[in-house]
């Protein structure tokens, strides 16, 4: 099946990314004629929604979804894949929007959606990795995907990039939206809900960059949240739909 023609919709989640927002959108847009962006921004302090609305008036491809206050990463991401699926787009991708991930990666993951059901800009297979990271930071990462790939039995490499994109029926099938935690929680529990279902899931090699403007929002309290709670899906495993079933 040919893929060229698939629409495909950017979420991008901010919070206080008004200096990273627009530079980031329109190389997005530049990656490829295919690609429209949806901002979900949960409104925040610094007028990022303001100035996405804006850009906006004049470039049909960006549209901005505006929610009252901070409802964590988790529920934008999933509100982004409602709209995307409500509005008929075939494929999904999210993106952070800090500038950590790169848009020159798009054509060669939307490339591999042409064979895989799934897609990560992975930081953990050959020819990925991760620019001007504190070593604690670095550990602390690669520990995480350790410990997760290793009680999940997942073959991923990366399961806590918020770099990916998904065939429209995976989030169909998997039952996406009973997905509750937040942050980094949300991200493994994806790939282990696409694991279990039967997808397939390819992985992009990409160089995490260090956000261009503003602060990390994610609290280090979600690392241990985050933990418990790949024990909790290790020991209880949801029930999710089949590919094809
Ligand atoms: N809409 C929304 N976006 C969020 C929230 N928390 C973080 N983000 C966005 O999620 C992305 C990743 O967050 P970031 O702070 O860079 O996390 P880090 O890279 O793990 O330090 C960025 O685009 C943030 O603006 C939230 O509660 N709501
Ligand atoms: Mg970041």
């Amino acid at each position: 099946m040919a893929d060229r023609g698939r629409r495909a919709l950017v979420i991008l989640p901010t919070y206080d990314e008004r200096d990273n927002v627009l530079p980031l959108s329109r190389d997005i847009l530049a990656a490829s004629p295919d690609l429209e962006i949806l901002v979900v921004d949960d409104a925040s302090p610094d007028g990022t929604g303001a100035v996405v609305a804006e850009a906006a008036k004049s470039e049909p491809r960006l549209h901005l979804l505006e929610r009252e206050g901070k409802l964590g990463l988790g529920m934008a991401y999933l509100a982004g894949f409602r709209y995307g699926l409500d509005n008929g787009f075939d494929l999904l991708f999210t993106m952070d929007a800090d500038r950590s991930h790169n848009p020159r990666y798009l054509p060669a993951m939307l490339e591999q959606l042409e064979t895989r059901d799934m897609v990560i800009g992975s930081r953990y297979v050959p020819g990925g990795g991760i620019e001007n990271w504190p070593v604690h930071r670095q550990l602390l990462s690669s520990f995480a995907n350790f410990y997760a790939r290793t009680l999940l039995r997942l073959s991923v490499r990366d399961c806590t990039s918020g770099y990916r994109g998904y065939r429209r029926e995976v989030l169909e099938t998997v039952d996406a939206f009973a997905v509750k935690s937040s942050g980094y929680s949300f991200l493994y529990e994806m790939v282990f809900r696409v694991h279990r279902a039967g997808y397939t899931v390819g992985e992009v090699p990409i160089v995490f960059e260090q956000r261009v403007a503003g602060q990390s929002k994610i609290n280090s309290s979600e690392i241990y949240v985050a933990a418990f709670r790949v024990l909790m899906t290790a020991l209880a495993p949801p029930r999710v739909g089949r590919k094809g079933g």
